[in-house]
C-alpha cells in the first residue's frame, strides 16, 4: 500500500476541551506521523476558502463561525493508507453515528462541533494541504 498525505485539523471545540495530545496520540499509535503542525487561529476568510464546497449548504454560515470560534491545529499526516485511515480513526461526521474507540466518538459533542476534520480523497489532501502549508 502506497505511503500518503493527509490533512487534519482539530477543531476549536477538542482545543478548548485540552484533548490536542489525546488526538495526536490517537494518530501516532495507529502509525501516522506528524510531519507538519501548527497553532492557529482561522480568519473568516481562511475558514470560507477552506469549506467552499460547502458554500450553498445551510449548515455553512454556522461551520464558519465554529471552526474561526477560537484556534485550531492544522497538520500533515503521513503513513500507510493515511487518507482513508484518518478517516477511520475520526468516525462518523455525527458523532452519534461514530463508532466506538473513534475520535469524535470519544471527544465530540455534535455534529457541528465534532473535533477534527479529515481529507476525503487524494485531491482533497492536495488541495488542503497546499492551501495552508504551500507547495
Ligand atoms: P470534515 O470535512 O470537517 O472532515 O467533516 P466530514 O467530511 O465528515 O463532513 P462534511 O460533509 O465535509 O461536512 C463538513 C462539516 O460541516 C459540518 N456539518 N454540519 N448540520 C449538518 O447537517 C452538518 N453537516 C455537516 C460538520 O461539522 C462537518 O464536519
Ligand atoms: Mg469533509
Amino acid at each position: 500500500m502506497a505511503i500518503e498525505r493527509t490533512f487534519s485539523i482539530i477543531k476549536p471545540d477538542a482545543v478548548a476541551k485540552n484533548v490536542i495530545g489525546k488526538i495526536v496520540s490517537r494518530f501516532e499509535s495507529n502509525g501516522l506521523k506528524i510531519v507538519n503542525m501548527q497553532l492557529k487561529q482561522l480568519t473568516r476568510e481562511e475558514a470560507e476558502g477552506f469549506y467552499a464546497e460547502h458554500k450553498e449548504r445551510p449548515f455553512f454560515a454556522d461551520l464558519v463561525e465554529f471552526m474561526t470560534s477560537g484556534p485550531v491545529v492544522v497538520q500533515v499526516l503521513e503513513g500507510e493508507n493515511a487518507i482513508a485511515l484518518n478517516r477511520e480513526l475520526m468516525g462518523a461526521t455525527n458523532p452519534q453515528e461514530a463508532a466506538e474507540g473513534t475520535i469524535r466518538r470519544d471527544f465530540a459533542q455534535s455534529i457541528d462541533a465534532n473535533a477534527v476534520h479529515g481529507s476525503d480523497s487524494p485531491e482533497s489532501a492536495a488541495r488542503e494541504i497546499a492551501y495552508f502549508f504551500g507547495k
